[in-house]
């Protein structure tokens, strides 16, 4: 069996009678520095975002309410993974095309990165993604 295109992690969920503390920390759920947070919410019904790869930028992304659905294809293989708990993070690295759908309506999707915002980071057509990775 091939290995998973993205990481799924625990995130470390402290709960007692008031509710629930999630933390992601550095050496903890987080591989690397956080640069940059953000989030993505208030999406509107049957819209999809991202159809874009990264070349260099890796990301923790936090489904901390609702629900939504990536789809990442690494030039190869394609992989589906529903993030719908806040005690859940996935890890995605460079060199994955990603594309979200099914957004709940109360869906709030958090995502920490390594690095500033950089549009010269992106590769937002699939066919030069491809060419990316397939060299
Ligand atoms: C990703 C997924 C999960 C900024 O000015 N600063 C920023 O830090 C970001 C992330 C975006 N922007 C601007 C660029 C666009 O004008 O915000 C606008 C929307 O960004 P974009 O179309 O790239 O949004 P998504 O939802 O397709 O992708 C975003 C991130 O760009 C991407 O890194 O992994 O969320």
């Amino acid at each position: 069996m091939s290995a998973p295109l993205v990481q799924l992690v625990n995130i470390p969920q402290h709960g007692d009678t008031r509710g629930k503390l999630s933390v992601a920390e550095l050496g903890g759920v987080l591989p690397f520095a956080v640069r940059r947070v953000y989030w993505i919410h208030g999406t509107k019904l049957g819209v999809s975002r991202g159809f874009h790869a990264h070349k260099k930028l890796r990301q923790l992304y936090v489904c901390v309410s609702g629900s939504v659905r990536l789809s990442l294809f690494d030039g190869h293989r394609e992989e589906s993974v529903v993030l719908d708990s806040s005690a859940k993070g996935l890890l995605i690295g460079p060199g994955l095309w990603r594309e979200m759908h099914d957004f709940s309506p109360d869906c709030v999707l958090m995502v920490f990165a390594d690095a500033e915002y950089d549009e010269a980071d992106y590769i937002r057509d699939r066919e030069a993604f491809i060419r990316h990775v397939t060299g």
